[in-house]
């Protein structure tokens, strides 16, 4: 097969191209029995549900352009072999994280995996209001196990710069996210858009040299820094939740680059599900404890991480970074904890900054959430907004200066009083 055997699938198709495929039929029963349908509501994919007799499964198909956007926009259909391999590191380095893969295709670009049900997209649930056992704990550990193993302090120096080169593939990936969210919400870029209310807060952030300077110097690091595997995209809209359990899906932004950058895109989509939450409100204050709850999962986040990665860090160093034969083999195990110590500073540093630019672009760029996209009122929409780019603001040009999670939300619940119009 060539690219040129590529054609993508529809519910329709689906059953005739697929209907050999023993991860399918044997899973599902025979494909006469099968239906069929289309539920992506992603920027790039298409995703099909499909359910037959005995069970059901996911078929997941790159499309050979920007789904958002259209056919004037191309990206290559390869991002499936990234994300697949993804996948299957993530399942290895944290069990039962992500879905389970059935098959990888990688001429139609596409991966069959299971159908995680009754759960739902966590940033609707978050919108909904519904809170999810477990959250924190379980998003935090996923950030510790997938980020130290998948960096040199953990892994055998050659499959760490094996990985590096694989995924150093991704490029188109890669360069929607180095535009997209370092550059591209601190200038009229074209296709950028917000809330009519917000143009001058927008005007103010864009004249902000500091900020400017700020966001490249994240940018920087962002392509510069291979220091372990990210998942890439790490939002709300990346984890799949029931009231129980929590999974995370769709790593197709998968590249080498700083550890704080997962952390910090998922604290950033926290947070802004807290700024939105004022305009999900049926009646005043009715979202007061849920608001308290986001809180406290971010900090749990954090917490879990940050205690994960230490445990990792004593028990499973086994990489070429910081080894024990230069610390607690020389007797030396209070040093180790101090460049332990000094590691997740850095990364605190990092994902605080890494979160401000996040804010940023989910509300000035081309990708916006539906946090705040599903709040009907646009004043309502643009005071919140306000406030959570303000408080992005902050955190990049501050992050030096913020020590702890207790800083950031009291910065966040300070706000949320605040107009920032
Ligand atoms: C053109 S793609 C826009 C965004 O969608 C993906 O989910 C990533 O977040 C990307 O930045
Ligand atoms: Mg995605």
């Amino acid at each position: 097969m060539t690219t040129q055997d590529y054609a993508a699938l529809t519910p329709e198709t689906l059953p005739r191209r697929l209907g050999a495929l023993p991860a399918l039929v044997e899973r599902l029963g025979p494909a006469d029995g099968w239906t069929v349908r289309e539920v992506g509501d992603g920027n790039l994919n298409l995703v099909f549900i499909v359910e037959g007799a005995r069970a059901s499964a996911v078929v997941k198909q790159a499309l050979p352009y920007v789904r958002l956007v259209g056919d004037s926009w191309p990206l290559p259909l390869k991002r499936s072999f990234f994300e697949y391999n993804a996948l299957v590191r993530h399942e290895a380095r944290d069990p039962g994280s992500v879905p389970a893969i059935y098959h990888f295709d990688e001429t139609q670009a596409l991966i069959v995996m299971e159908y995680l049900s009754p759960h739902i997209i966590l940033r609707q649930a978050l919108i909904n209001g519904q809170r999810v056992a477990g959250l924190g704990r379980r998003l935090g550990e996923f950030c510790a196990r997938t980020l130290f193993r998948g960096s040199d302090l953990s892994l055998p120096t050659a499959q760490k710069k094996a990985d590096v080169a694989l995924f150093s593939g991704n490029v188109e990936i890669c360069d929607i996210t180095e535009n997209l969210v370092f550059s591209d919400p601190y200038f009229a870029a074209k296709m950028n858009h917000h809330t009519p209310g917000l143009d001058g807060i927008v005007a103010r952030l864009r004249a902000d040299l500091s900020l400017k300077v700020a966001a490249q110097h994240l940018k920087l690091a962002f392509t510069s820094r291979a220091e372990t595997m990210l998942h890439g995209d790490l939002h709300t809209g990346s984890v799949m939740v029931t009231d129980t359990e929590s999974r995370v899906i769709d790593p197709e932004f998968v590249t080498y680059g700083p550890f704080g950058f997962d952390t910090g895109m998922l604290i950033a989509n926290f947070l802004m599900a807290w700024f939105s939450q004022n305009g999900h409100e049926q009646t005043q204050g009715d979202r007061a404890g849920f608001k308290d709850w986001l809180l406290s999962v971010t900090q749990e986040i954090w917490e879990v991480f940050a205690a994960e990665f230490a445990r990792l860090w004593r028990t499973e160093r086994t990489g070429i970074l910081y080894q024990a034969t230069l610390y607690e083999d020389q007797g030396h195990a209070l040093a180790s904890e101090q460049a332990l110590s000094d590691l997740l500073g850095q990364i605190w540093r990092d994902s605080l900054g890494f979160c401000g630019v996040e804010m940023h672009r989910r509300i000035l760029g081309l990708a916006h959430n539906a946090d705040f996209e599903s709040i009907a009122d646009e004043g309502i929409r643009a005071g919140c907004e306000a406030r959570a780019l303000a408080m992005g603001r902050q955190l990049m040009l501050g992050a030096g200066a913020i020590h702890g999670m207790d800083a950031v939300l009291a910065m966040a619940r300070r706000m949320d009083g605040e107009d920032h119009l």
